[in-house]
């Protein structure tokens, strides 16, 4: 019998990966990469954020995003990868950033020619150069405008309180400050549904998993919410893709010269952390799964719903059905990265050694790392916050100090939640005895680190198989 594949693609904040997927024997086929900081210089964002001199803006090139997907199928391909048998494609996205696109983006779509690349045909597609993305913290005034409107029922119906990062404030001070561009913008997506929308061609819809991170989507009706969506910034709903999970569409016939089948279905993608929680078997409520990556997330599936009374986590619709439960911290791998490199000592000193020579708990001294604005809990102080003279210490005693300042402070922002007996584990840093250790000690459970570590673009693929079925 021809095997069937399903690919997965994930396009995160410094990069996008892929993952060919057998689903007849759940095993991984082959995977590619792609880093726009070592790939791509050529747009001048390394991490995945456009330098700009406002520390709470944080921005990348929609156009970079673009030429990795070319580049991610063109290794994926010749890497060997079966491409002609992959039978299905999903994926997913950073949450919360958006594109804003101007008329010619439906005009350009359906007639992408393969003898060009994705970036020089969508060139002109743009409504605003650059896409908003988790990062940025510039919308606390729109944020205090729609709490001040709309009280808690923005947490109740819509799964979230005001967040800066969400897509909705991002698109109410787009209109405010650029009124022009925002009328000239027909088609607002996020990430997921813009590299959706290009696969298949044609508007692809966002699903409830990615959708629940806007501040716009009713979580009750599975609709956008008219009166949010209308205060956010006039005529918005007609600007927005309809919301649905399921098939997105097909793929369009452009791809084929990277020897994928054009015609094959593409499942709706979905946001980086619903994604995982698929990637990692976690979408029935029981176990949580704690991804350490560029932002350390704790997130889990929800048997009934419920919000985080002091307004940091957010409910999200699950891709498998239900809801899921998010905290994200936002100084999490590239924070403990600027610690060891500032330390001046290697990782397996900062994964394992440190916490040979140090006791658990550390004496009561804990740091936190905030190098860039927090989210949980929101402070824009920055630098290394410490309860002990950090400068004066021990290399091993400032690295277990901020680990489990780090772990503790996910531990406080995440009981509203629940226990669990059960944390799997993920993401590159999951590779760290030390931080496993630590999650064990102070949530008091199992900690299960999993194999794979591209669990959302593996959860895209997942995602993708339940075409097949
Ligand atoms: C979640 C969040 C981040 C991004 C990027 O709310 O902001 O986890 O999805 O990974």
């Amino acid at each position: 019998m021809q095997k069937r594949y399903t690919l997965g693609i994930d396009s995160s904040t410094q990069g996008v990966k892929a993952c060919v997927y057998d689903p007849a024997e759940d095993r991984v086929a082959a995977t590619a990469s792609v880093n726009f900081g070592a790939d791509l210089p050529q747009y001048g964002c390394p991490d995945g954020v456009l330098p700009n001199p406002d520390p709470l803006v944080k921005q990348s090139d929609p156009m970079m995003w673009l030429d990795a997907l070319d580049m991610l199928f063109g290794r994926l391909n010749s890497a060997g990868a079966p491409m002609s048998e992959i039978a299905a494609i999903g994926g997913d996205g950073q949450q919360h950033g958006s594109v804003y696109l101007n008329r010619n983006w439906r005009e350009i779509l359906p007639a992408l020619n393969p003898e060009r690349t994705l970036a020089e045909q969508l060139a002109t597609a743009f409504a605003r150069p650059a896409a908003p993305i988790w990062m940025d913290s510039s919308t606390g005034n729109e944020c205090r405008e729609l709490s001040a409107r709309f009280g808690g029922r923005l947490q109740t119906d819509t799964g979230s309180p005001a967040i800066e990062r969400f897509t909705g404030p991002q698109i109410r001070r787009f209109w405010r400050t650029c009124p022009e561009e925002y009328a000239n913008t027909t088609d607002i997506h996020l990430v997921s549904s813009f590299l959706c929308s290009v696969l298949i061609g044609g508007t692809a819809p966002i699903d409830r998993g990615d959708g629940a991170g806007m501040n716009l989507l009713n979580l009750h009706t599975n609709v956008w919410d008219p009166e949010i969506a209308e205060f956010t910034a006039p005529g918005l709903i007609k600007k927005l893709p309809p919301v649905r999970d399921g098939r997105a569409g097909n793929l369009h016939p452009y791809f084929a010269k990277y020897g994928l089948r054009p015609g094959i279905p593409v499942a709706v993608w979905t946001g980086d952390n619903p994604a995982s929680l698929v990637g990692c078997g976690a979408e029935k409520p029981g176990c949580a799964v704690v991804s350490l990556g560029t932002s350390d997330t704790f997130f889990a599936a929800m048997d009934h719903f419920h919000t985080d009374p002091d307004g940091c986590g957010h409910v999200f619709g699950n891709p498998a059905g239900g809801c899921m439960c998010l905290t994200c911290f936002k100084n999490g791998s590239l924070a403990r990265d600027r610690v060891r490199r500032e330390i001046g000592v290697d990782w397996k000193f900062f994964d394992e050694t440190a916490f040979d020579l140090t006791p658990p708990g550390n004496l009561g001294r804990q740091a936190l790392p905030w190098f860039e604005p927090e989210i949980t809990p929101p402070s824009k102080e920055l630098g290394i916050k410490a309860n002990f003279d950090y400068a004066a210490a021990a290399p091993e005693v400032k690295i277990r100090a901020v680990v489990e300042g780090q772990i503790g402070n996910m531990r406080e922002h995440t009981r509203w939640i629940g226990d669990f007996s059960e944390i799997r584990v993920t993401g590159g840093a999951s590779r760290s005895r030390g931080i496993r250790e630590v999650l064990a000690d102070i949530f008091k459970a199992q900690v299960v680190p999993l194999e794979v570590t591209d669990s959302a673009a593996l959860g895209g693929a997942k995602l993708a198989a339940k075409e097949l079925e």
